[in-house]
């Protein structure tokens, strides 16, 4: 496989490991979460969230998604709490989601998959940035939600509208005044893992706080989702859906429940 990864017969997950070797490693994300199997840690503190809508600067086609960036010069929008000890700053949030409504997440519950997954990457104030933090054990913590599909989901409009802006990959444009708690479920209970990030470089960063409750979302709302594409203006379109990894080995990995 070439340097550049993507979801592809030839560029997609099953290619990884040519060139990420880690990709078979010990602590691969995403899993199958079998909730029978999740031991109710009442150690687990409640998760805190504190955004603030002014660090909300941008939103980005990457190419294997669209990311909403956040400045994360100052402790203004973080995540501690839950699994984590010390205090961890948001970087951005991004989706995965399918072709159709029956696959799409990374994650799944006793193998049941959801359309689609939010990701909101957070990085551990203990290193000096992002890039320091991303290939330490301890470096990340993501909060995953899964959106199921049902009534429109009002909170995710702006997001959605943002998306004619930035229809191929390396589009950007600003996106300001966003409180991504505002996405949240009305529950936090979450189930938490020690995993990787989820996309080539794959690195065993990542510990994983996935939430019980999922979001909603319209099936108007994912056709938006799927109007993104993969490729850069001049090339022959082809439309971003199902970019995500499918579940991992557990290896022996224990997954913790905030909630009975
Ligand atoms: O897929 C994202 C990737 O785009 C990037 O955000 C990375 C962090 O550098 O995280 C992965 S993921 O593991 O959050 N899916
Ligand atoms: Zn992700």
């Amino acid at each position: 496989m070439s340097h550049a990864w993507g979801y592809g017969a030839q560029d997609g997950p099953e290619m990884w490991a040519e060139s990420f070797p880690i990709a078979n490693g010990p602590r691969q994300s995403p899993i199958d979460i079998v909730p029978t199997q999740a031991q109710h840690d009442p150690s687990l503190k409640q998760l805190k969230l504190k955004y603030d809508p002014a660090t909300a600067k941008g939103i980005l086609n990457n190419g294997h998604s669209f990311q909403v960036d956040f400045t994360d010069d100052d402790n203004s929008s973080t995540l501690a709490g839950g699994p984590v000890t010390g205090i961890y700053r948001l970087r951005q949030f991004h989706f995965h989601w399918g072709s159709s409504d029956d696959k799409g997440s990374e994650h799944t519950i006793a193998g049941t998959k959801f359309p689609c997954e939010l990701h909101l990457v957070h990085w551990n104030t203990k290193y000096p940035n992002f890039g320091e933090a991303a290939n330490k054990p301890d470096g990340l913590a993501v909060v995953g939600v899964f959106l199921k599909t049902g009534s429109a989901n009002p909170r995710l409009q702006k997001v959605l509208d943002a998306l004619d802006d930035i229809r191929s990959k390396g589009r950007q444009t600003t996106f300001s005044n966003f409180d991504p708690k505002t996405l949240l479920p009305a529950s936090l209970d979450f189930w938490t893992y020690e995993g990787s990030l989820t996309t080539p470089p794959l690195l065993e960063s990542v510990t994983w706080i996935v939430l019980k409750d999922p979001i909603s979302v319209s099936p108007a709302q994912m056709a938006k989702f799927r109007s993104l594409l993969f490729t850069s203006e001049g090339e022959a379109p082809c439309c971003m859906v199902d970019n995500f990894r499918p579940p991992q080995p557990l290896k022996g990995r224990k997954v913790r429940a905030s909630f009975k």
